[in-house]
Order: structure tokens, then sequence, then C-alpha cells
């Protein structure tokens, strides 16, 4: 992990806000919570550097319990909120934290425009195959047959494989991670900062609540990690550890290094002539 060296650690305590998380007990976005803690601390984070952007759902909820800039915004939307920032202040860190159906569903346009935009975000999608807040309907991870109040004959229709639809989109930086294993969560999320364009993590955060399918035990046992062999940068072998559904690879399995939207911003290249940055404070100015 690449840590802030001008910055000494800070306590793990500090990362956290007042908020004392609201999730049910054994709910799968406690992992990932404290996945992000460590991470904004390895990489040395003063609370003013970072923004945490989600939509809305049980995942969504993750901003108020960072000591960070966040913004809670609307189911779907955590793109072009995180897109709004990112290009207003493109030194502060963005990261975006939300459900499957957030991201895949009704934000799925959202997606994978932000993707082939290359932003410097990393995207965490808390994947739990399941509505949550709505008290447990199909999302667009959930299985074939997969059985709900709302699907009582099991859901006919076919999953999408978040990470394939990332890779397909244009994401130059793609990762499976498992809230099971928070540790490397962490360096997962730390890769994902670093990387300078759109950082992807879906993650495999189980809902005992609502979710008796996908649980932890149930993704301990077919999730391995990538062989060592695997190379990130050869798109091939990246599609096909992406589909393999036995086991679940966890790790980078796709890395393209290259230039990311906002390079193009300060390049002053986004659109012509125009400075991005410049024009929003314009809109500011004569709008606020
Ligand atoms: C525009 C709009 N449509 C629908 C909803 C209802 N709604 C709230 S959260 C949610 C889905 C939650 O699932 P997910 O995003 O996977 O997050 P989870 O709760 O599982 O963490 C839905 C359909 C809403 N709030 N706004
Ligand atoms: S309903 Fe599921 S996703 Fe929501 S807090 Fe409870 S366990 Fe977590």
């Amino acid at each position: 992990m690449s840590a802030n060296p001008a910055v000494a650690p800070r306590p793990l305590e500090e990362y956290k806000s007042d908020e004392k998380p609201t999730w049910c007990p054994g709910c799968g976005d406690f992992g990932v919570l404290n996945g992000l803690y460590n991470a904004m601390r390895t990489k040395g984070y003063q609370t003013k550097d970072v923004v945490v952007v989600s939509g809305i759902g049980c995942s969504s909820r993750l901003p108020f319990f960072v000591s960070s800039y966040g913004f809670h915004g609307v189911h779907g939307r955590a793109m072009p909120i995180a897109t709004g920032i990112k290009v207003a202040n493109p030194d502060l860190k963005v990261l975006a934290m939300g459900g499957d159906g957030d991201a895949f569903a009704i934000g799925g346009g959202h997606f994978i425009h932000a993707a082939r935009r290359n932003l410097d975000i990393c995207y965490v999608i808390m994947d739990n195959n399941i509505y949550g807040l709505t008290k447990g309907q199909t999302s667009p991870t959930s299985n074939v047959g997969f059985v709900t109040k709302t699907t009582p004959k099991g859901t006919p229709d076919r999953p999408i494989n978040p990470l394939l639809l990332a890779v397909a989109g244009g994401a130059t930086f793609v990762a499976r991670a498992f809230s099971g294993k928070p540790k490397e969560l962490a360096e997962l999320i730390v890769q994902g900062i670093d990387h300078n364009g759109f950082a992807v993590i879906d993650t495999y955060s189980p809902c005992p609540t609502f979710n008796k399918v996908n649980t932890f035990k149930a993704y301990r046992d077919q999730v391995a990690d990538l062989p060592p062999e695997h190379d990130p940068s050869d798109l091939q072998q990246a599609i096909k550890a992406a589909a393999s559904e036995d086991p679940l690879y966890l790790g980078v399995l796709y890395r393209q290094q290259g230039e990311s939207f906002e390079d193009h911003i300060r390049a002053g290249q986004s659109g012509g002539e125009e400075n991005a940055p410049a024009v929003l404070a314009d809109l500011f100015e004569r709008y606020s």
C-alpha cells in the first residue's frame, strides 16, 4: 500500500464520524466501512481531502459514518454528483459508495458513461444481490430463480456481471472484493484511489436480513484470489477471469494506465477552448 509520507498516520477513530452506523447486525456494509477507514488511514488523508458520495439505499448511508465531506444524493445519481464535484475541484479525492441497485439498475446508464469518461473516481459497489432498504426485492445482480416477496416463483431475469459491464464500459481499473476480507478490501480501495482514472470495486457485501442465499458462508465457499500469473493489463485475461463463476475471483482483474478525464480538463482539452472549473466558477458566481 502507498502511504502519504508527508503525514503521520492518524488514529483510526479520527476517520469515524459521530454518527453510529444504523445497519442491521451482521450487515456486510460494516466490513466495507472498516475497509474504507483503513484505506483513508493508509493514505494519511485529512477530513478536508476526501468527499464520499452516494445515492440512496442502506449502503448509501455510508457517508454519514465517515469523518470527511459527504454527499448523500438521489437514488442512482452518485455518478453525476461525483462527476460535478471532481470537475469543480480535481484536487479532491472522490469516492463513490452505494448498492448494486443504485449502481446497475436506476444508475446503470450513469455507470457506463462515468466508466467510458474515465473520471478519476473510485467507486465501491456494496453488492448484496438485493434491494435492502426497500425490504428485499431482486436487484440486477440477483441470480435466476431468486425468490423474494415480489418474485415468489423466482425471478426469470438473468443477472448482469458488474465486472464485465465495467470493462465493456471502458473502466480502466476493475476489481472484486469481499466484505468478509476487509484487509484485502482496504488494499484494493487504496489501489483504486491511487489509480488515475475510473476505478470500480464490486464488493460482495451480504444482507443477512433479506438475502438468505448470498451469505458470508456462501461467498467464502465461492471466492478465490486471482492466480499470481494473472496479468491485469491483458484484456482477454481480465474478461476470462471476470466471466468465471467457479471460482469467483477477488483482486484486480483489469488495469489500464493512461490519461483520466481530469488530465484533459487540466490540459484545457475537455471541450474546446474552455476550462471546465472556470466555467463552473462562473456559473456559481451568476446563480448562487
Ligand atoms: C427515484 C427512486 N426510485 C426508487 C426509490 C426506492 N429505493 C430506495 S433504495 C432502493 C434500492 C436499494 O437497493 P441498493 O441500491 O442495492 O442498496 P441497498 O439498500 O441494498 O444497500 C430503491 C428501489 C427511490 N428512493 N428513489
Ligand atoms: S437490510 Fe440488509 S443491507 Fe440493509 S442494513 Fe439490513 S442487512 Fe444491511
